[in-house]
């Protein structure tokens, strides 16, 4: 037998669930369902570009199925299959306007974590042929365990998060996430529908030479955003930097993390707090990027010291290599 034979995500989850502080197999079972989820969603991914040929949403294709806008599907497939394992107690989607309680009239159940997803990111990109994602977020319930879910559950600050990830569906398909363990990264090898740990203790390079952000809102960024956009451009030293934006915050986030880079999506006086949302995009992604050695911020405050006070707030978001991030700290604290 070969000695390089690479782990599995499933054999990893088990081996790592040891050593999670709160072990009961409940957050190793989730994970699962995750990853169950997220190979189901990857399959109609795949098929996207079929579209023309079997139907668009809301036609019947030619085996009398209903086709579904893959968002929508996305969505109804982390949900699903979230919900029929019973493995936790309430979820909370970009695709729903409120909350999902799960089991809410039982007092038995003694499921503790709640889900927050965004069951298919970017997806204005799924028409031509690029990168989407799903981002999701867990949390350990603050009300009692045996009662309905409610939403002080799922308005916890980031810090509290005990596990995140992404899954990018792009040339292959991978499953990136964190326990607050460090980053690991398993990509799917679609013959065999397994996920393998291809990219163990993933960390973004201390600096970069990449800068990410819709430069088509340039004239309304604030001073200092619009400054160090000028300070990546100008030449100088390791400059000027390559401005890389793909508009999957997943996939520009998993670019910078392996080459190294910088991630912004900032406040504008079009957008006022900018567009991505604090719960199921900017915290999970942070958390994810602060055990991978980068940083993550919202202007001045840390993404995960923010208290959120609505499920589908939106909040302005930099994120990405250490250095990188801070040098921009200096051009916004410089205007405020
Ligand atoms: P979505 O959740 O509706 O897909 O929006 C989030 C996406 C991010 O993935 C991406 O970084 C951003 O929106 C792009 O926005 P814009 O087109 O304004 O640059
Ligand atoms: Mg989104």
């Amino acid at each position: 037998m070969s000695t390089n034979r690479k782990q599995t995500l499933g054999e990893f989850i088990i081996e790592n669930q040891k050593s999670f502080q709160y072990s009961s197999g409940e957050l190793s079972k989730l994970i699962n369902a995750i990853r169950l989820a997220a190979k189901v969603v990857n399959h109609e991914v795949n098929k996207a570009g079929l579209v023309d040929i079997i139907g668009t949403a809301g036609e019947t294709n030619i085996q009398g199925e209903n086709q579904q806008k893959l968002d929508v599907f996305a969505n109804e497939k982390f949900i699903q299959t979230l919900t029929n394992r019973e493995i936790v107690c309430g979820i909370a989607s970009e695709e729903e306007d409120s909350f999902i309680s799960i089991n809410s009239n039982d007092e038995n159940h003694q499921n503790k974590y709640v889900v927050l997803i965004d069951p298919l990111d970017g997806s204005s990109n799924i028409d031509v042929n690029v990168s989407v994602g799903t981002i999701f977020s867990i949390y350990r319930r603050v009300t009692p365990v045996g009662t309905p879910a409610t939403l002080e559950d799922f308005l916890q600050p980031g810090n509290q998060q005990v596990a995140a990830g992404y899954v990018v569906y792009g040339t292959s398909t991978m499953i990136v996430y964190t326990t607050g363990d460090g980053v690991n990264g398993f990509t799917l090898n679609p013959a065999l529908g397994t996920f393998y740990l291809s990219h163990p203790n993933m960390t973004f390079p201390e600096t970069g030479k990449i800068y990410s952000v819709n430069e088509g809102n340039y004239i309304h960024f604030s001073k200092g955003v619009k400054d160090y956009i000028k300070y990546c451009q100008m030449e100088e030293g390791d400059r000027p930097y390559t401005s890389r934006y793909i508009g999957s915050l997943v996939s520009d986030f998993h670019r910078n993390m392996i080459k190294g880079g910088i991630y912004m999506y900032p406040k504008s006086s079009v957008t006022g707090n900018g567009k991505l949302r604090l719960l199921y995009e900017c915290n999970p992604m942070a958390f994810i990027a602060e055990q991978a050695n980068g940083i993550a911020i919202g202007g001045k405050t840390r993404i995960l010291d923010i208290q959120p006070t609505e499920l589908h707030q939106r909040v302005p978001f930099f994120c990405g290599s250490r250095k990188m991030v801070e040098k921009l700290q200096e051009f916004l604290e410089k205007y405020h």
